[in-house]
């Protein structure tokens, strides 16, 4: 009895979870009209446009609100903004790189948009972004339609059917990117702040009751197995709203002859049936089948890979078998034109520079990427670790900040939760190891785990040094709780010269899979000098080196890595004379050249390939 209301209350919070996000997905493939282009603005440092003088909301009826028309009701009247051709941005786009002003700018910047729209007959509109850097408050027609905070999740607002007009409707987005304590991520890191509408923005429109989102995956296959021949897919459909009585979803796989109904529920269909015999996704063969999903009103499709991932023991299985991740970190940033990336161009940019090196992994560091990298990675065959930016000292101790936390991990397993190329979800980078933090960091693992049962979990750990043992530990109690241990060692750039690998031996207490998910040093690209000289890309070209040796004695459950980092990226706080401004740790500099350190890499993974492709022959 008591196991059966346990079960009934974990079922319970785990539909709500699912309940209360109202993300609509699948957003590429969807009706929508793109209000990506030119947005004029203006820059507001005290947020004029927001507080009137003594420091309040702006309301309706004050014609100071910058959100509200800028046109003066009479020639008497007295209005002190306006939106002008002359102060333009592009959307997407980071306002950094657009004008010299905006390079260091945290603060306040108004978007505005006219545009005309022909609505739809019927159904719904809802206005949807990509992602907005960091505090996005919505109007539209001097309605506000939402507040979003978090810099690189999708969200998106319905429109009421009332509010958009044929011509000339007013969109506002205030955009704020000033860095908080109790935000997430907090005060300090290691990249750079880029603020503004750094995503697409659309009009979606959908029927009136819509497929809002749906989980189509493979089954976990019995612990350690490889999938069946005729492999399960389990998953659920979820509405917008009630379905009618005894309305149909169905599940449509055409390549495979496959058509599956299921009787609507009220909340959320549970779904589940046999494959035939499939080609399962893998790095070596990314098959994406076409799989169409329709309710009554709705029918949306897609393209999904099947595939099984777990760690088993002291290895990852993927589709039953052992891999090794020959990984590269990487920021969603495209270092030539110093701006954030967004576009198809970018990922294949980003993801072909990976591929190059011989990678069949990717760690999308420190936060979400634009859809557009994971679908690209599904098409390529590129593993996927996707992480949000639960970075350093966030505010442990504060349950809105963990709200925050979970908020941010809900939209990003929720936008991605059908990539196949998705296999880690991480729910933070070298957080510092307290009670209170463990406490956070374990809700985070069990909301991640609430929300998708078919990938791993874990985060970027750090090292514990023994002088007693000369061992390296990775003993960090939330090692319990990850399905991946993993962690960032930089020895011989940040403790010690690299031939400190030589000595230096690396254990976990926890019975589970072991992956480096950074190590790496800095280096100018050109500069070069004796292998002692720090910045050198000898130096880097060494550390590699010593790196790659050490890697040969890690313990059996060694399973990958993803050093730091493909390229170079900009980082306020990098500031001597080598750096300027960019953190130099790239194996590709700022320019796209290939530094010294990056041919070790690329020679290990070679070599790492190899042996795997022999192993498979055996
Ligand atoms: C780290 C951080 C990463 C930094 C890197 C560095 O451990 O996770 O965000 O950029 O070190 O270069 O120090």
């Amino acid at each position: 009895m008591k196991k059966i209301s346990l079960l009934c209350f974990v079922l319970l919070i785990s539909f709500a979870a699912i309940a209360q996000n109202n993300l609509i997905t699948n957003i590429p493939n969807r009706k929508t009209v793109t209000l990506n282009g030119k947005w004029q603005y203006i820059v507001d440092p005290y947020e004029t446009g927001f507080y009137d003088y003594r420091y309040k909301e702006l309301n309706e009826k004050n014609g100071g609100a910058y959100w509200n028309t800028d046109v003066p009701a009479n020639k008497t009247a007295l209005n002190e903004h306006s939106y002008t051709d002359k102060n333009m941005l592009q959307v997407p786009g980071d306002w950094n790189h657009q004008d010299p002003k905006f390079l260091y700018y945290e603060g306040t910047v108004w978007y505005k948009k006219s545009f005309d729209y022909k609505k739809p007959a019927s159904g719904k509109v809802f206005l949807y972004f990509g992602a907005v850097n960091y505090r996005a408050d919505v109007y539209l027609n001097g309605k506000k339609l939402g507040m979003h905070k978090g810099g690189f999740t999708p969200f998106n607002f319905e429109v009421p059917a009332n509010l958009l007009k044929e011509t000339n409707n007013f969109l506002v987005v205030k955009v704020d990117n000033k860095r908080f304590a109790d935000e997430v991520p907090t005060l300090n890191t290691d990249w750079w702040n880029y603020g503004g509408i750094t995503r697409d923005v659309k009009l979606v429109e959908v029927p009136e009751n819509f497929i809002r989102d749906y989980f189509i995956q493979l089954k976990r296959a019995s612990p350690g197995a490889a999938p069946a021949k005729n492999p399960e897919v389990e998953g659920w459909i979820k509405l917008n709203q009630k379905p009618v009585n005894g309305e149909k979803l169905t599940v449509e796989i055409p390549e495979l002859k496959l058509k599956q109904q299921f009787t609507a529920s009220d909340s959320i269909t549970k779904i589940g049936f046999k494959l035939p015999k499939i080609q399962l996704w893998s790095p070596a063969n990314p098959k994406l089948y076409r799989v169409i999903i329709s309710s009554n009103q709705d029918k949306t499709e897609d393209k999904i890979g099947f595939r099984t991932i777990e760690a088993s023991g002291k290895q990852v299985l993927l589709n039953g078998k052992p891999i090794f991740m020959r990984g590269i970190s990487i920021h969603g940033e495209i270092p030539q034109e110093i701006r954030r990336a967004y576009s198809k161009a970018d990922a294949m940019q980003l993801l072909g520079q990976a591929r190059g090196l011989g990678c069949n992994m990717v760690r999308l560091a420190h936060y979400l990427h634009d859809e557009t990298m994971e679908r690209t990675a599904d098409s390529l065959g590129i593993l996927v670790w996707s992480e949000i930016p639960v970075y350093w000292t966030i505010d442990f101790g504060n349950k809105e900040v963990l709200n925050k936390a979970k908020a941010q991990l809900t939209e990003m397993i929720t936008r991605d939760h059908n990539r196949a190329s998705v296999i880690i979800w991480s729910v933070g980078n070298e957080t510092p190891v307290s009670p209170t933090r463990t406490d956070f960091m374990h809700n985070l693992i069990i909301k991640a785990k609430e929300l998708d049962q078919t990938r791993m979990v874990s985060a970027a750990l750090e090292v514990n040094y023994s002088a007693l043992k000369n061992l390296n530990e990775v003993n960090d109690p939330l090692g319990e709780f990850v399905d991946l241990v993993a962690f960032n060692e930089y020895l011989g750039w940040y403790g010690g010269l690299p031939d400190k690998c030589r000595t230096t031996n690396w254990a976990t207490p926890y019975n589970k899979p072991l992956f480096i998910s950074e190590t790496g040093a800095g280096a100018k690209g050109g500069f070069h000098a004796d292998s002692l000289t720090r910045f050198s890309e000898e130096f880097q070209e060494w550390y590699y080196k010593e790196q790659v040796a050490m890697l040969k004695r890690m313990p059996a459950n060694f399973v990958g890595l993803s050093p730091w980092v493909l390229n170079d990226f900009r980082s306020p706080k990098r500031n001597n004379i080598y750096q300027e401004g960019w953190n130099r740790k790239g194996l590709i500099d700022d320019k796209g050249n290939k530094k010294k350190a990056y041919y070790v890499l690329k020679a290990y993974y070679e070599q790492k390939k190899q042996s795997a492709e022999n192993q498979k022959k055996k």
